[in-house]
């Protein structure tokens, strides 16, 4: 759609000065945010659309990956969580060192470039553990990138190993830990925290942790987990801290909006969000976080149809292959776990776009697009100011 129909649904919508501060790249404000919530979701997701497209063309990014979680032992009992368990309570596992590489084994046929893993917080592992699953994956695949720990489970580790995280990063990459994960940052706000997770790290804490990782080096991803007690103004909030952070470091690849999922949680009388709010939040998400290059339409949690919606509200990455995902299966996914390569391929085709296979830190390992298959990267490059064009 071109710039001038844009402009008039924007008109119409009552957010054409917000219209015209996209259009000229000046960064939108904790207020026009939250009017972003109220306006009609046509006239937002077509002004996320046009930001994407000015950044990405029709550009589609998916890797091919597998999800491991370590362990389903967790002691933060989140109201929002249906994948915990205490430990000794029916269905909690550990995964031994070896039972990881078992994973990874299963794979070995798949032309697989990442691993994500992932889990509950069990006090009881030792530091050694998180450095013998690393290891254990990468001597079974050694081309594997390693992206694991969210900001938690690296408070925990440091934790463990008695160290300041300032020093166990370097010890995690020395094991084979490529990147980091941008799950566990819930929202900010402290009330939120307070009524749903309070034994978990508070937002600033999140927040301080992802600066330690960008500052060793490591490049992590964002998410943000909407449809349930938030209100628009602590969504906004959450949205301008990452951007804050991320003018700071430059760390932030990606942002992804999670989908509430009701089922078997403390929280399942809440409805979660319906599909126009999932477009909502991710178009939002395109336009609040101006220095983050990509914006990730989870396909495993909005389900394929509205994750090829997703891809003209402001996505421009779809996430993965996955196989066995548990968190939000165990809270009432009815997508698949995984889908073939193909797959994937074909239905961002469907969907008008043009796939682009990457690897963990956005170098194209394939590409539909000659030009970019030749150039062999759209990796942004770390450091002040993000990646912003
Ligand atoms: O940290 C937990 C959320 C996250 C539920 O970095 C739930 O590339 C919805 O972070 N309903 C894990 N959400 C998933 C995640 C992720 C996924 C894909 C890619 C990346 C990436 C990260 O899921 C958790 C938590 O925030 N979560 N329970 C639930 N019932």
């Amino acid at each position: 759609m071109n710039q001038e129909r844009i402009l008039e649904d924007a008109e119409a919508a009552g957010i054409a000065d917000i219209a015209g501060k996209v259009f000229e790249g000046t960064r939108l404000s904790r207020e026009d945010g939250v009017r972003l919530y109220g306006a009609d979701l046509h006239a937002v997701g077509a002004l996320a659309n046009w930001m994407r497209e000015d950044r990405h063309g029709d550009l589609t990014y998916f890797n091919v990956n597998q999800h491991v979680n370590y362990t389903n032992v967790c002691n933060k009992l989140c109201r929002f969580c249906a994948f915990q368990r205490l430990p000794g309570q029916e269905g909690a596992y550990v995964m031994k060192p070896e039972e990881v590489a078992e994973k990874i084994r299963e794979q070995r046929d798949e032309p697989v470039t990442e691993v994500h893993m992932v889990a509950g917080i069990y006090p009881k592992l030792p530091y050694e553990y998180y450095l013998d699953i690393i290891r254990a994956v990468k001597a079974e695949r050694p081309s594997i990138h390693v992206k694991a720990f969210t900001m938690i489970e690296l408070m925990q580790i440091a934790r463990r190993a008695k160290k300041p995280l300032a020093e166990v990063l370097p010890e995690l990459v020395e094991a084979g830990l490529g990147s980091c994960p941008g799950g566990g940052a819930e929202v900010f706000a402290d009330r939120v925290r307070d009524e749903g997770y309070d034994k978990k790290n508070t937002g600033q804490e999140w927040l301080d942790t992802a600066r330690a990782v960008h500052e060793a080096g490591l490049r992590s991803n964002c998410t943000m987990l909407h449809g349930h007690i938030e209100t628009p103004e602590e969504r906004v909030d959450h949205l301008d801290r990452l951007r804050l952070l991320q003018d700071e470091t430059g760390g932030f690849q990606t942002y992804i909006p999670l989908s509430f999922h009701p089922a078997n949680t403390e929280w399942s009388h809440l409805p979660g969000p319906d599909a126009l709010a999932e477009l909502r939040e991710m178009a939002v998400g395109r336009l609040m976080l101006d220095n983050i290059d990509h914006i990730k339409a989870y396909w495993i949690m909005l389900s394929i149809p509205v994750a090829q919606m997703a891809l003209s509200f402001g996505a421009d990455d779809v996430d993965g292959t996955v196989v066995e995902e548990k968190i939000y299966h165990e809270a009432g996914a009815t997508t698949p776990q995984r889908v073939k390569r193909a797959e994937l391929v074909q239905w961002i085709r469907d969907a008008g776009r043009v796939p682009v296979e990457r690897d963990t830190l956005y170098n194209v390992v394939w590409s539909a697009d000659e030009e970019l298959a030749a150039v062999g990267s759209a990796a942004p490059v770390m450091g002040a100011a993000g990646g912003r064009g």
